[in-house]
C-alpha cells in the first residue's frame, strides 16, 4: 500500500493528529494508498509557506520565472509514464489517456512559462496636459486552487500555469479522490527546483475545511475551483466574508446541433470521440444531441457502430466511484422508463468496478432528467428535430452555458446559430478544443472566469493604476 503526504513549504508533512484517508482503484474498488488527512492545520501550515514564499517569486525577473516554470513542465514530461500510471490507478482511464493528459499539462506549462514575458502593463491617457496615468500589473498574491477528479492532472496545469506566470504562489487541493496525481505533479515540481512554499499540495477528506481556512485567511486573494455547480454556489457564498476573487468552472450540458447539410458520419464520429472519452465525465461532453429529422438514421447508426467498437475495461474506463455509478443508472432508468430505447448499452456491466458501457439512447424527449441534469457518464442521448429556431431555443433551454457543439456545411447557419447560441465555448464541425492559448470557460451556471490565453493570466492580475503630475 502507497503511503502519501502533503506538500508544504518544499517538504512532505503529515495530520499533526495522524489521521489518513484512503484511495481506492475505481477498477477493481481495492484500496491502493492512504493519503496523510490535510484538514485545516495542514491548510494554516500550506498558507504560511505561500505567504512567505509569495516575495520573493514575485520579485523575480519574468525571464527567471519563466525558467523555473520550463524546467518544472520538462520534469512533469519527463515523467509522464509514471505519472500516468499513478493516474490511472486511481481514476480508472486509460493508461494512453492519462500520460497524454500530463504531456498536455507540461504543455500548458511551457505556454504559461512563456506568458510570463507578456504580462504588460497600459499607457492611459492622462487627465489634463501635465498627468500621466499606468496601468501596472500585479500578481494578486495567494491562490487557492481546488480540483476535481476528472482530470486530476491538466485540472491542476490549468489552474497553476497562468497562476505562477502572474507572480502567484499556489495552495492546491486535489478531490480526494484523486490525491496522488496531485502528490506525483508536486514531487516533479520540487525535483525541478521550483523554490519552497511556491506550490503546496494539501489533500485531505474534509474539502469544506480546507475551504473555511482559505477564505477566512486574508493572506489567499483568489481561489479558483472545478466543480460542481453545487459546491461552486457555496464557495460564492463563503467567498463574499473576505471579498475573495474566485473563478469557477462548473458543470456543463453541452447540446450538439447535427444540421442535414453536414456529413452525419463525420459527426458521430467526433460526437462519440467527446461523448465517450474518459467515460463522459468531462463537463464538455456532448449531453444532447439534436439530429435533424432527416439525417438521424444514418447518424444514429454511425454512433452506435463507434460505441460498440469500444471495449471498456481497455478503450474506456470505470466510472469514477459508486456515486457515479448510481446517477447515470438512475439518468437512464428515468429515460427507458418515459419511453426512450437503448439501441446498445443501457446496464451495467456484470464485472467488478463501476464499469458502465458506452449507451445510445433514442426517443428522448428534452423534459427527461438526462436532458435536465449532467449526467456525467458514457450516455448519448439523440433527440430529433426540424426547424433552426426551434433546435436552437432547445439547445438554450438549460441553466448551464459551456460548450455547445453544431454541425452544419452553411456558412450562414453557422453564424447564425453560433450567435445564437448561449455558451461560453462553441465547437463548429469538430470535438472539444482546450489549447493553453484560447480561453476555456463558461457562462450562466457553468460559472465564471477563463482558463487559458492572455485572459486566463490576467484573472490572477490586480491592475493598480498609477497617476503622476508633471509638476508644472
Ligand atoms: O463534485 P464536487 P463531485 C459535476 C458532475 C459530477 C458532479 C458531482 O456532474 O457528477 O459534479 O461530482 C471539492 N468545499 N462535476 O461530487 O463535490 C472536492 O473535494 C470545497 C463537474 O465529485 O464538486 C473536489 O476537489 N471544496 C466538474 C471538487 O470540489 C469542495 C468536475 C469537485 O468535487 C467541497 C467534477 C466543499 N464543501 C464534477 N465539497 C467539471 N466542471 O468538470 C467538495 N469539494
Amino acid at each position: 500500500m502507497h503511503e502519501a503526504e502533503a506538500l508544504i513549504g518544499g517538504t512532505w508533512h503529515t495530520d499533526p493528529g495522524g489521521g489518513t484517508f484512503t484511495v481506492a482503484d475505481p477498477a477493481t474498488g481495492e484500496p491502493i494508498a492512504h493519503v496523510t488527512d490535510g484538514g485545516a492545520e495542514l491548510t494554516r501550515r500550506a498558507v504560511d509557506a505561500a505567504a512567505a514564499a509569495f516575495p520573493g517569486w514575485r520579485a523575480l525577473a519574468a525571464d527567471e520565472r519563466a525558467e523555473l516554470m520550463r524546467r518544472a513542465a520538462a520534469e512533469l514530461a519527463a515523467r509522464a509514464e509514471s505519472i500516468g500510471a499513478t493516474m490511472t490507478s486511481e481514476q480508472g482511464k486509460p493508461l494512453a489517456e492519462s500520460v497524454a493528459e500530463v504531456r498536455s499539462g507540461a504543455d500548458h506549462l511551457v505556454w504559461a512559462a512563456e506568458e510570463t514575458r507578456r504580462v504588460y502593463g497600459q499607457t492611459v491617457p492622462g487627465a489634463g496636459p501635465d498627468n500621466r496615468i499606468w496601468l501596472l500589473p500585479e500578481p494578486v498574491g495567494v491562490v487557492a486552487g481546488i480540483t476535481p477528479w476528472n482530470f486530476p492532472v491538466s485540472m491542476i496545469t490549468r489552474k497553476l500555469g497562468p497562476a505562477l506566470a502572474a507572480g502567484c504562489t499556489v495552495v492546491l487541493k486535489p478531490a480526494e479522490l484523486t490525491p496522488l496525481s496531485a502528490i506525483a505533479v508536486g514531487e516533479a515540481f520540487t525535483a525541478a527546483g521550483l523554490p519552497a512554499g511556491v506550490f503546496n499540495v494539501v489533500p485531505t477528506s474534509r474539502p469544506a475545511d480546507f475551504a473555511e481556512t482559505v477564505m477566512a485567511d486574508p493572506r489567499v486573494r483568489k481561489v479558483s475551483f472545478t466543480g460542481s455547480t453545487e459546491v461552486g454556489r457555496y464557495l460564492i457564498r463563503q467567498s463574499a466574508q473576505d471579498v475573495k476573487r474566485l473563478s469557477v468552472e462548473l458543470g456543463g450540458h453541452a447540446p450538439v446541433l447535427v444540421f442535414p447539410d453536414a456529413d452525419p458520419e463525420a459527426a458521430a464520429a467526433a460526437v462519440a470521440r467527446s461523448k465517450f472519452l474518459n467515460a463522459g465525465q468531462a463537463c464538455t461532453s456532448p449531453n444532447r444531441i439534436y439530429v435533424h429529422r432527416d439525417v438521424a438514421a444514418r447518424f444514429t447508426a454511425a454512433l452506435v457502430k463507434r460505441a460498440e467498437a469500444i471495449t471498456p475495461g481497455l478503450d474506456m474506463g470505470p466510472l469514477i466511484d459508486a456515486r457515479a455509478l448510481a446517477k447515470v443508472e438512475r439518468h437512464v432508468e428515468d429515460a427507458l422508463a418515459a419511453g426512450a430505447q437503448a439501441v446498445t448499452g443501457g446496464r451495467r456491466l456484470d464485472r467488478p468496478g463501476t464499469f458502465y458501457p458506452p449507451t445510445v439512447l433514442t426517443g428522448v424527449r428534452d423534459d427527461m432528467l438526462i436532458c435536465r441534469e449532467e449526467t456525467f457518464g458514457p450516455i448519448a442521448p439523440v433527440l430529433e428535430f426540424t426547424g433552426e429556431d426551434d433546435v436552437v431555443a432547445r439547445a438554450n433551454a438549460t441553466p448551464y452555458g459551456l460548450t455547445a457543439y453544431v454541425w452544419t456545411a452553411d456558412l450562414t447557419r453557422t453564424l447564425r446559430v453560433a450567435e445564437a447560441l448561449e455558451f461560453g465555448m462553441v465547437t463548429v464541425n469538430g470535438g472539444p478544443v482546450a489549447p493553453p492559448q484560447a480561453p476555456f470557460g463558461g457562462i450562466k451556471n457553468s460559472g465564471y472566469g477563463r482558463e487559458g490565453g492572455s485572459l486566463g493570466v490576467s484573472d490572477y492580475l490586480d491592475y493598480k493604476y498609477l497617476s503622476v503630475g508633471l509638476g508644472r
